[in-house]
């Protein structure tokens, strides 16, 4: 059998409805909510239908089993609090449309909290092992929620973990999510390598106060602390970091948020990442000794939340080999090895078993906005990809 170009475009443009943000092809599903649930319990049916056994994890990550030992192959259904319709979900429905037209036996997977509304790759990194369950459900979201609160939503679907040795191998399809394919015009990337990240939140607490009669060289001004911290970060980061390396301050809380008092907190985000392990941990101490410093110079209290973060970490040179086969097969010359700026569950599972990750362009380079999106030409280009991998590995392995 061969896959069937139509199913999966007609299943991909499905789970789209779930959590449609009605602005283009956008979609909010963040994990656990209604809509998220229900794309999952949409996913058990169509793996149901394709003669793999639904299966969820008490974390909720849903995977359809194939009998025996298989090779793995999906990504994440939820999304990021305004996602892209193929963000994740591409992946999970490539899998599916592999498995229910190959010869081969293809078990299927959609993690849980991939776009971490509770931590970084949430539901694969308590499956893999990399973060204890006990952990993770201390784990808050932006409102308080915490991750064990949210995942007892799904509880009743629950079967317990599944064995990881019953797979020989995960192979994940994503959009690229940056600008380098489409510039390039070319139709495939295959990834060389994950970079690693590390995520955190720091406070600084000052003295609310009174917005006109309070002289400014009273003040404790929580905004003034954050915005001195990250004009001499960027200015410490000069030596430090490559054209590569990226660092965010995507979510401020600003208390009390109100124009006329002098803010007394600030609490943020603190996101980095690069492909050198080393670089990482550099990156960390200039931001803690620049955060210390700016809270001894302003008089604030410091504080910092939790730190999330996950390795560099090299993609399988025999999978990620069948992936160049099938790419120089299905767009010959027009295709490129290349690192992963975005974070995959690809990551975590390399801890289990070996991985590999192809990419297809996204249109203007978008992505974790509604405008996101890929040609179907290109999406049906990736999946003929995995497919002449799958049978190249199959080759390999008789
Ligand atoms: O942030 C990431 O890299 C992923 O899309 N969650
Ligand atoms: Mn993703
Ligand atoms: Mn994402």
């Amino acid at each position: 059998m061969s896959i069937d170009p139509n199913r999966f475009l007609a299943d991909l443009h499905k789970l789209r409805e779930f959590g449609a943000s009605g602005i283009g092809k956008g979609v909010v599903r963040p994990a656990y909510s209604p809509a998220d649930i229900a794309a999952r319990k949409w996913l058990a049916g169509r793996m149901g239908e394709a003669g793999l056994e639904p299966h969820f994890d008490p974390v909720g990550n849903l995977f359809g089993l194939a009998p025996g030992t298989s090779l793995l192959m999906g990504s994440h259904s939820d999304s990021q609090p305004e996602g892209g319709w193929l963000d994740g979900a591409l992946g999970v429905i490539a899998a599916l449309e592999i498995a229910r037209s190959s010869d081969q036996p293809i078990s299927v997977v959609s993690f849980q909290d991939e776009e971490g509304r509770f931590g970084v790759t949430t539901g694969s990194a308590v499956w893999s092992g990399g973060l204890p369950l006990e952990q993770a459900d201390q784990l808050t979201d932006g409102s308080g929620i915490t991750f064990g609160a949210a995942r007892s939503a799904m509880a009743e679907l629950s079967k317990g973990f599944v064995e990881p040795s019953r797979f020989r191998g995960f192979i994940e399809m994503h959009i690229e999510q940056g600008p380098a394919l489409d510039a390039a015009g070319q139709q495939i990337g295959v990834v060389s390598d994950i970079v690693g990240i590390r995520d955190m939140s720091i406070t600084f607490e000052g003295q609310q106060n009174h917005a006109g009669t309070t002289p400014m060289h009273l003040r404790r001004d929580a905004f003034q602390a954050l915005s001195l911290f990250n004009a001499r970060l960027n200015d410490r980061f000069r030596n430090v970091v490559t054209p590569q390396t990226v660092w965010t301050i995507g979510r401020v809380d600003l208390h009390p948020n109100a124009s006329s008092i002098v803010p007394g907190r600030v609490r943020f985000s603190m996101q980095w990442r690069d492909g050198d392990g080393d670089r990482l941990i550099r990156m960390e101490e200039i931001i803690r000794a620049t955060a210390q410093q700016v809270a001894d110079e302003l008089s604030m209290t410091l504080s910092y939340g939790p730190m999330l973060g996950l390795e560099p970490v090299a993609m399988d040179p025999i999978l990620r080999a069948a992936l160049e086969l099938g790419a120089e097969q299905v767009s010959p010359e027009n295709w490129r090895g290349m690192p992963s700026g975005a974070l995959h569950d690809a990551t975590n599972v390399a801890r289990l078993m070996p991985v590999a990750m192809l990419f297809v362009p996204s249109i203007d380079g978008i992505s974790h906005d509604f405008a996101e999106d890929t040609t179907e030409d290109d999406l049906i280009a990736g999946l003929c990809v995995l497919e002449h991998a799958v049978r190249a590995l199959a080759g390999r392995s008789e």
